[in-house]
């Protein structure tokens, strides 16, 4: 099972500025932590982030056929990309929205995700574990008959 866990824009910036909102853990150590959790699973992940929405829709469109599933936090865009959501309805791959910080307890333009309702399901506010449990989401998913 290959999985793709794809970051929208300023995710790279983790663990060097609001830590009170995303924590204190960098992007590369939270990828090493979803790795951990796929081995479990016996999942194959890769990882890609980028700052660019159209670099995030071409990585989406290339999924199809590489990949079983994405695991995405799409961050801004999430509130923003109908191109996002379009590539994600597009490739028809099932995935799984996630957000370190609870987005509905925030200001109210994140309280709207146009990507959500491209994917079987959203995972917010759990921190570094809302990647994890989107994974084992995806996965549970995938290994339904
Ligand atoms: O909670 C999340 O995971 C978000 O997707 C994070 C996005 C935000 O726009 C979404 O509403 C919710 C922002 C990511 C910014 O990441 C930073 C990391 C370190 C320092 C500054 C920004």
């Amino acid at each position: 099972m290959k999985i793709l866990v794809l970051n929208g824009p300023n995710l790279n910036m983790l663990g060097t500025r609001e830590p009170d909102k995303y924590g204190n853990d960098t992007l590369e150590s939270i990828e090493n932590f979803i790795k951990e959790e796929a081995k479990k699973h016996n999942a194959e992940v890769d990882f890609y982030q980028s700052n660019i929405e159209g670099e995030i829709v071409t990585k989406i469109q290339q999924a199809k056929g590489v990949y079983d599933g994405i695991v995405i936090n799409p961050a801004a865009y999430t509130h923003t990309s109908v191109a996002i959501r379009d590539a994600l309805l597009a490739v028809e791959l099932p995935a799984v929205e996630i957000h370190l910080s609870n987005i509905h307890k925030r200001e109210e333009f994140r309280h709207t995700s146009l990507t959500a309702p491209a994917c079987i399901g959203q995972i917010t506010g759990f921190g570094k574990n809302s990647y994890k449990l989107g994974l084992i989401a995806l996965v549970d998913y995938l290994n339904k008959p």
